[in-house]
């Protein structure tokens, strides 16, 4: 994707986006996202969309960009600290290959898995939205919020139940090098790609197997081109969403009040939209292809994988150097804290 080619194709945008708005001096923010339509970013955007337009009486217009739409995942991290666009998506499976430090996030066996946990974690963590936020801005961006798009599931041709199962296979996964690594301790070929090029990998058997919530296995289809769903319980995926931080920091201070307060509503409301899809997809993925076989690993066979991955958080550290192994420590002291709280109620 021709960058130049998308911000003349932006500027353009945004020219014909306020003529037929007919509004001499509306704003134009541009959010784009990593997925389709009817995704779990999707709804996200769409309802950002508007609470903002709302709160500020039409002087604020939010245009949506889908996948594909501005290029792939890392081309949108990209435009977004330009500033060519305001807002988007950006994954840790993606991000990492920009700010490193955020592939914490992906490490497996670490969130916490009680909602109340989790949803206290992904909010209001100082690890996160205080340390983690200052490794985004370096890299012009501002970390606006961290939500979960569901548990991260296998889709794969054969049973898988141990290490030995993946010796052959070609997995897929997304572009952030920490899941190489995680992928290699399981004993799997992993290759980093867009999702984009998974359905047609699938399909031509160039690889073998990939990873991602229900939802969106359902809605790229992948479930067409594979045997069996594995559950193994070790991580949820979760996005960020980011903004151009020179354009975050030159907002006047009742705009920056509103984004707050859509950021809290937006919490609650993704959290039970992302439950509710992921349930509906695996109901519709055992209808549509009713050879497809749930494997659900047991917890001495989930334990296996959890002793594989113990090394990933120092490799992780390794490879990023700079504050990682502190914001990973305190992270951890945070996580500690929240399950204590939720199983003391
Ligand atoms: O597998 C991926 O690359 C994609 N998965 C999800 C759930 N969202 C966007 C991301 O790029």
């Amino acid at each position: 994707m021709a960058i130049a080619r998308t911000l003349k194709h932006l500027v353009a945008g945004a020219v014909i986006g306020l003529a037929a708005l007919g509004v001499a001096h509306a704003e134009e923010w541009k959010f784009a996202v990593e997925e389709g339509p009817g995704d779990v970013q999707t709804l996200y955007a769409e309802q950002f969309k508007k609470l903002v337009e709302q709160r500020s009486q039409g002087k604020v217009k939010v245009t949506i960009y889908t996948y594909g739409q501005l290029g792939n995942e890392n081309d949108l991290t990209e435009l977004t600290a330009s500033g060519a666009i305001q807002f988007s998506n950006a994954s840790p499976g993606h991000l990492g290959t920009f700010v490193p430090e955020v592939q914490i996030l992906s490490l497996p066996f670490l969130l916490p898995e009680a909602d109340a946990a989790k949803g206290e974690i992904l909010s209001n963590s100082k690890a996160l939205y205080g340390s983690l936020a200052k490794d985004f801005t370096a890299k012009g961006l501002k970390l606006f919020t961290i939500y979960p798009e569901g548990e991260m599931i296998w889709t794969t041709k054969k049973a898988v139940r141990k290490p030995a199962d993946l010796g052959d296979v070609k997995f897929r996964v997304m572009t952030s090098p920490i899941l190489i690594e995680q992928f290699k301790l399981y004993g799997a070929n992993p290759v980093a790609l867009p999702w984009g090029e998974v359905y047609g990998g699938l399909q031509m058997n160039v690889i073998q197997a990939q990873v991602n919530p229900a939802f969106f296995i359902e809605s790229a289809k992948f479930h067409e081109v594979t045997d069996h769903l594995i559950y193994v319980g070790d991580v949820e995926y979760t996005t960020t969403v980011v903004s151009n931080a020179d354009f975050y920091e030159s907002l006047p201070a009742e705009r920056k009040k509103m984004l707050d307060e859509v950021r809290s509503e937006l919490q609650q409301y993704i959290f039970k939209t992302e439950r509710e899809k992921n349930a509906a997809a695996v109901d519709k993925m055992l209808k549509d292809n009713p050879k497809l076989k749930v494997v659900k690993l047991t917890d001495a066979e989930r334990e296996v994988f959890r002793k594989r991955a113990e090394p990933l958080g120092q490799k992780l550290v390794a490879m990023v150097g700079g504050r990682a192994g502190e914001i990973l420590k305190q992270l951890k002291a945070e996580i500690q804290t929240a399950n204590t709280q939720v199983s003391a109620k």
